[in-house]
């Protein structure tokens, strides 16, 4: 994912199909002198749906799909053969993605689950052939339907959240580990800063089927705002995110100092950051024995007064739960 494709709005033109229409045929054969209607009935037209798909992220492959538009039905024909039904369109999208009817504004519906499947627009229904309109009084009908219009409309997609949780840190944080042991995400993790050089999403899987996505971006250093480093030109996509987590190493001489660094910087990008809710994690706990743990603990109740902070190893799978309850318990607040 990259600055250009990442696609969270798009206007559609979709139409459904015409229905076909219904035949007047009248049987013919050789010795037999009124054979009768036998005219079949039009195909019904095309439908357009949407299909939820969890593997996708954005609203992007569809940026150039101006127009989206469903086959027609075929004609009915002789012997009371039916046309075929019109080829039906499904158009994928990201789960969370709301429809919206572009005259009105009305949401029409919003696709939440891998592999929903929701008509956006149905197709017209097939006419009647005139086999179904013969009786006592007229056996040789020249009447038949015509097949129902489509259905023609202009639909925005939008896509509701792009990540509930940022992950936010100095380069070498442990933010693409902690991303690797929380969702099935598999982010380059090395021992460099600047590893992580575009935004990485993963789903963390919750408790009863439930699931929320977080985004690691790449670190942010002191001067970020100003264009320093990469941060700054991914800070924009944190900014949707509703919460923000901080990662902060354990062994980082001044722990507080370094998470100032980043608050800092986060404001001067842009003050509405600080109205997120967020947290602190102190990462790499697994480099810190029980003792020294006490110790930096009780400094940082005092340094961090009320602002949550928990400890966690994403080496040594520490905390992770806890860090997962607290994440669904913030976003659900
Ligand atoms: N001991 C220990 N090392 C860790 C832990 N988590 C990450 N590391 C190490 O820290 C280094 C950096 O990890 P990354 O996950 O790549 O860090 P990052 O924050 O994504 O770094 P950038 O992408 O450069 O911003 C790697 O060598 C990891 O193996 C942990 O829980 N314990
Ligand atoms: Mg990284």
């Amino acid at each position: 994912m990259t600055e250009g494709n990442f696609v969270d709005y798009v206007k559609i033109f979709v139409s459904s199909g015409k229905g076909g229409k219904g035949s007047t045929h009248l049987h013919r054969e050789k010795f037999i002198e009124k054979g009768g209607p036998d005219g079949g009935d039009g195909g019904r037209g095309g439908h357009v749906f949407l299909v939820g798909n969890k593997s996708l992220w954005t609203l992007f492959h569809l940026k150039f799909a101006r127009h989206v538009k469903a086959g027609n039905g075929g004609d009915g024909s002789g012997d009371r053969s039916t046309g075929a039904d019109g080829d039906d369109k499904y158009i994928e999208v990201p789960l969370g993605t709301v429809v919206k009817d572009k005259e009105t504004g009305e949401i029409l519906f919003e696709i939440t689950e891998d592999g929903e499947k929701q008509v956006l627009s149905r197709g017209g229904k097939g006419g009647l052939g005139n086999w179904h309109f013969r009786s006592s009084t007229n056996q040789t009908p020249r009447y038949s339907q015509p097949g129902l219009p489509g259905i023609e409309m202009d639909v925005i997609l939008e896509l509701k959240v792009l990540a509930d949780v940022g992950l936010v840190g100095f380069p070498n944080a442990g933010k693409s580990t902690l991303l690797s042991v929380l969702t099935s995400a598999k982010p380059k993790i090395a021992d460099y800063p600047f590893t992580t050089l575009k935004p990485n999403l993963g789903i963390v899987a919750y408790r009863d089927f439930q699931s929320f996505v977080i985004a690691d971006i790449p670190g942010i250093i002191e001067g970020a705002a100003e264009g320093k480093g990469l941060g700054h030109y991914f800070l924009r996509h944190i900014e949707r995110n509703s919460t923000l987590l901080f990662l902060v190493p354990v062994d980082t001489p001044d722990i507080k100092g370094e998470y100032d660094i980043l608050v800092n910087e986060l404001t001067k990008y842009n003050p509405e950051m600080l109205d997120k809710e967020r947290m602190v994690v102190i990462s790499k706990c697994d480099m810190l024995d029980d003792e020294l743990k006490v110790e930096l603990k009780a400094e940082l109740d005092v340094s961090f007064k009320g602002i949550p902070y928990m400890f966690i190893s994403s080496v040594a799978q520490q905390g992770l739960t806890e860090l997962k309850d607290k994440l669904w318990k913030m976003l659900n607040e």
